[in-house]
């Protein structure tokens, strides 16, 4: 075990709403990844340093301890599962709701007052799943990994679950908000075995971030 702190954090969103966080910890990044093409990234501490990671992959790193802790969205951990993971806090950052979305025309309730059904095109298919299931819904799920809008206008699909945050994809491409399944924000997630070994480098990070949430 790297015998300093290791956090991972994906380019985009979650990087630029965890910086004022991280200041708060007295973290400051020595690069910025969304210019640099370094995958570990120093700070102005030399005990700590950030991998940047695939929003997806966060989970993993941290569950495995190549990562002690990281941030990820409640989208991914739910896909991912909990197994290793301490979640000690929702950050409040990179929020948006996960919704089921349709092309205008689609009568969504109709359908499944009538029992029918449905295609649903989703990068979350155990959050999907659940869903419609707890809802007694049919569905016919159809795993892709991006660019869900697309599946209904071209008739892969009836429907989609994705997140929305402006709204303005869904607008752009004639699609339509018809359910709404749940908000989501990003939370740390802590390596456990590394909570217990490395308690005096993390406790204060943690509090830091707790004390930082908006
Ligand atoms: O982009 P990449 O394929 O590498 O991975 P990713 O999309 O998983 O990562 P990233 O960085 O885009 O998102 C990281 C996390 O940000 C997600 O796991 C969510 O928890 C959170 N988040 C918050 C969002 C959004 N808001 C969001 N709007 N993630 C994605 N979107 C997408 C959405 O899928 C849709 O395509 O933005 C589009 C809708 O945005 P609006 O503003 O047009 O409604
Ligand atoms: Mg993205």
């Amino acid at each position: 075990m790297n015998p300093g702190i290791t956090l991972a954090l994906s380019k985009g969103r979650i990087f630029e709403e965890t910086l004022p966080l991280l200041a708060a910890a007295g973290i400051v990044p020595d690069e910025n990844p969304e210019q640099s093409r370094k995958l570990i990234i120093g700070t102005n501490r030399p005990d700590v340093r950030l991998v940047i990671v695939r929003a997806t992959d966060t989970p993993t790193y941290v569950q495995y301890g190549a990562a002690d802790l990281g941030i990820a969205g409640k989208d991914v951990l739910l896909e991912h599962g909990g197994a290793g993971l301490y979640q000690p806090l929702d950050l409040n950052i990179a929020k948006c709701r996960l919704c089921v979305a349709a092309p205008k025309g689609f009568d969504y309730e109709a359908a499944i007052q009538r029992g029918a059904r449905i295609r649903v095109a989703t990068k979350y298919i155990k959050t999907a799943r659940e869903h419609f299931a707890a809802k007694g819904v049919h569905v016919d799920l159809i795993k892709l990994y991006g660019s869900m809008e697309l599946a209904p206008l071209v008739e892969l699909a009836d429907a989609i679950v994705d997140l929305v945050s402006t709204g303005g994809t869904l607008r752009a491409n004639n699609l339509v908000e018809v359910e709404d399944i749940m908000p989501i924000s990003s939370r740390l997630v802590v390596n456990q075995a590394a909570l217990k070994v490395k308690r005096e480098l993390l406790q204060p990070i943690l509090d830091a971030f707790a004390g930082a949430i908006k």
